[in-house]
């Protein structure tokens, strides 16, 4: 069994029409997932809200490269437009953590770095996170309630539910 969570993002078009669309393409490998949150950009680009979601997944034969493609395969089928990095984009999917069986993926090379590098700072993937799975963990960081509660206070604030 592998186990994904996935970041899900949108601030271009019908962006919650998006999100929503990547979580059905799912299927039956959705274990769990948050409600669609209205986030602030992070990244210094100045830019429209984000509308966020963060979902896990269980699927036996998807392992973390599986996970990569079916995220890029999402981004194709939304037409991906991204011009500047942390920019606005019509969808962006990122693989924040994989779990095989118990045990984290920890895995870093050229297309892929798990987990997620900057999930454990970034208030719009770790709050929907937490309301997925209020049990959640991040490898190597933690319990997802107390990396929420060492963020800024604001930056939580700033992530509220459609
Ligand atoms: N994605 C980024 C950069 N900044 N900000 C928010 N609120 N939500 C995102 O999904 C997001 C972002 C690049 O991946
Ligand atoms: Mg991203
Ligand atoms: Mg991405």
């Amino acid at each position: 069994m592998t186990r994904a969570v996935l970041s899900i993002g949108a601030n271009i078009g019908d962006a919650a029409a998006t999100v929503e669309r990547a979580i059905a393409a799912l299927g039956p490998a959705l274990a769990a997932r948050s409600p669609l949150y209205t986030t602030p950009p992070w990244g210094g680009v100045e830019q429209d809200d984000f509308v966020n979601a963060t979902v896990v997944a269980d699927d036996p034969a998807r392992d973390a490269a599986a996970w990569l493609a079916f995220a890029r395969e999402r981004e194709a089928e939304a037409e991906r437009v991204r011009t500047v990095r942390w920019g606005p984009r019509t969808l962006d999917v990122d693989v924040v953590a994989v779990w095989d069986g118990a045990d984290p993926v920890l895995d870093s090379d050229r297309e892929l770095t798990l987990p997620h590098p900057r999930a454990h700072e970034r208030a719009f993937v770790l709050v929907p996170w937490l309301a997925a799975d209020p049990d959640a963990v991040l490898p190597g960081c933690g319990r997802v309630v107390d990396l929420v509660r060492a963020l800024p206070a604001a930056d939580v604030a700033g992530v509220t539910r459609r």
